[in-house]
């Protein structure tokens, strides 16, 4: 008979998760960085007692709020281009429907973090307790439930022997290419505590090594075909080109072949920004160049990308009736979309072969020729926008000019998610190595940059990680900079104050509306907030200074550089300045009727734009 150890299935979980090992650049190391938690009592006598006494060689984190530990997750795998990543744990009830959120940027950016929620008794005899909702018509329904739709897998473990296909399950999930993705297992908190005669061979090490799945013989001759015949191609690199390292094969093709590349949030810093045939970002928030090239392509390889609305401009970009699109993905599911030719492919292993395939074959002179001189209008434009100035509010896009003046060197990764400065950050941001650009722009989530920069750090000891973020999202999610100041991880966080959500009242008087509840001054109000950014930043250990001027904010920066206490600084700006240059139209729903004028109008140009829209 197989020898069995008798652990209880939190402890089961603790051992196997220290158990599992991956390669990153030659050498084996574990393949969870560790583990996030916030004990209540779904979690502390079971989880609590089982992470203690791994603690070694797992390590757990404290956080101050599980969406935030959870960004902080989140951030690690994509950081880690979903090499490694961790496992969070919280209670039953609050503790683990706040880690919802971020499941759901786990789970559309297609990043692996093992949630492990504590949930109610499986044997129901203290029902209800504390913390648990009761379902009327439903005796199975927790709120862990929630979880189902942001999870890649979920499983509810009502028994210790369960455990045992779940966690294996949950490898699958968290390694696969394809199925990649937040795992849930919602661990019964009585059900932690029982004792289960294990098989000793659920914890024997595992080392988890990379799947590159192959293209498969027609899709691959209809795409190379297709590419043979392609006068205008361009080339949209995604995150998969990231996750799947294939950065260097993305060079060689673009070079040799001559195809100019346009890079999507997630696939920034996949090519130099600074790179010949780098055309930078794509779609609504797409530079000129970029965006040229879409509008006449006959030919889209899209690489690794989900195509969203953000880079395909709500799908009326492409204006090329003949514009075909290769799917290069994979999964499936993306590579399929608006009728692509799928080519359902890891991405560095079909660049690879494309390119062998398609030998000498090279676009005519005249586009490598319109590369040049669109990548060179487009620089000038951007150099523009970041240039210094003595405003008094200084743009966003000025700051992101300091920034990167400062500290947009080799060694550093800027981390930003949503408000104005993504779609200024995608512009203008000059990217160098892979990696260097951490934008979460799958669910944009207010909240996830100082957590998210936390777990960039864990991820990344040696970089330089620089947060930007705006009023608005510190104001929803800061106290990981606390956990960050408390673990010695230090980051550099730069605070944009416009007093309001800029960009949501920027969309607003776009889509007709009047000036309503988005900056602080048109909200409802008895008392003018005046929040000191600054003060609360020390308040919670940071070196916090707030400038007066972009010279000051390259001081300040520079000074930065020299402390190793997480940095904050604090700089108001302007609400209503965005980047002019480039762009593209956005699909947002305009009231078909209203009796504000403004918005009669907005729809009437709305009607019209949409008939640029692809359909299907
Ligand atoms: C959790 C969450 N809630 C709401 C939104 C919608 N939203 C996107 S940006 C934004 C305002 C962000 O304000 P701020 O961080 O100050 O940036 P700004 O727009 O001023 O540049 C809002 C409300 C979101 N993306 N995420
Ligand atoms: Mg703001």
């Amino acid at each position: 008979m197989a020898s069995t150890i008798r652990l209880t299935m939190a402890q089961a979980v603790a051992h196997f998760l220290k158990s599992q090992m991956t390669i990153v650049d030659g050498r084996k190391v574990p393949i969870f960085g560790g583990v996030f938690a916030i004990f209540g009592h779904g979690n502390v006598a079971g989880m609590g007692e089982a992470l203690y006494q791994v603690r070694e060689e797992l390590p757990t984190w404290r956080a101050h709020n599980e969406q935030g530990m959870a960004h902080a997750a989140v951030a690690y795998a994509k950081a880690s281009f979903r090499q490694r990543f961790m496992a969070c744990t919280t209670s039953i009830g609050p503790g683990a429907l706040n880690m919802v959120t971020a499941a759901g940027v786990a789970h559309v950016n297609r990043l692996p973090v093992l949630f492990l929620p504590g949930d109610v008794f499986a044997n129901r005899i203290p029902d209800p307790v504390l913390q648990q909702i009761e379902d009327f018509g439903d005796g199975t329904v927790t709120v862990n439930d929630a979880f189902r739709c942001v999870s890649r897998y979920f499983d509810r473990i009502t028994r210790p022997e369960q455990i045992i296909p779940a966690l294996k399950r949950a490898m699958q999930v968290l390694t696969d290419p394809v199925d990649c993705g937040p795992v849930t297992l919602s661990l019964c908190q009585d059900v932690q505590a029982e004792a289960y005669d294990y098989p000793e061979s659920l914890f024997a090490e595992r080392v988890w090594t990379e799947r590159r799945p192959r293209p498969d013989t027609g899709e691959f001759a209809a795409a190379i075909d297709a590419i043979r015949h392609a006068e205008k191609p361009l080339i949209i690199a995604g995150g998969g080109v990231l996750y799947s390292r294939a950065t260097v094969e993305l060079k060689a093709f673009a070079g040799l072949h001559g195809v100019p590349v346009a890079v999507t949030q997630a696939g920034k810093s996949a090519i130099p920004d600074d790179h010949p045939l780098c055309m930078g970002s794509i779609g609504v928030t797409g530079t000129s160049a970029a965006n040229a090239f879409a509008e006449e392509a006959d030919l889209i390889l899209a690489v690794g990308t989900r195509l969203q609305d953000f880079t395909t401009g709500s799908w009326a970009l492409f204006k090329n009736d003949k514009a075909r699109i290769i799917g290069l993905n994979t999964t499936a599911f993306d590579a399929a979309k608006h009728d692509a030719l799928p080519l359902v492919c890891d991405a560095r292993e079909g660049l690879t072969l494309l390119s062998e395939a398609l030998g000498g074959w090279k676009v005519s002179a005249a586009v490598e020729a319109s590369a040049a001189r669109r990548k060179a209008e487009w620089t000038a434009a951007a150099n523009k926008a970041t240039a210094a100035t003595n405003a008094a509010l200084p743009s966003d896009a000025q700051v992101i000019g300091a920034v990167q003046r400062a500290i947009g060197g080799e060694n550093s990764i800027l981390v930003c998610a949503a408000g104005g400065l993504p779609g200024e950050l995608h512009k203008l941001w000059q990217a160098g190595h892979p990696g260097s650009y951490h934008m979460e722009y799958g669910f944009s989530c207010m909240g996830y940059e100082i957590a998210g920069g936390l777990g960039v750090k864990m991820a990344r000891p040696d970089a330089d990680v620089v947060v930007m973020v705006g009023d608005g999202s510190y104001m929803m999610a800061n106290s990981e900079l606390s956990t960050a100041v408390m673990l010695g991880k230090k980051l550099t966080v730069v605070v944009l104050d416009n007093r309001g959500y800029g960009c949501i009242n920027r969309l607003q008087m776009a889509t007709g509306g009047a000036n309503f509840n988005n900056l602080l001054k048109d909200a409802r109000i008895e008392a003018m907030p005046d929040i000191d950014f600054r003060a609360h930043a020390e308040s919670m250990g940071a070196v916090a200074v707030k400038v007066a001027s972009i010279a000051d904010l390259e001081t300040a920066l520079e000074q930065s550089k020299g402390t190793d206490r997480t940095s904050v600084i604090v700089i108001d700006t302007d609400p209503l300045i965005t980047t002019e240059a480039g762009g593209h139209w956005w699909d947002v729903a305009v009231p078909e009727v209203s009796p504000r004028e403004a918005v009669n109008k907005a729809r009437e140009a709305y009607v019209k734009a949409l008939a640029a829209q692809r359909i299907g």
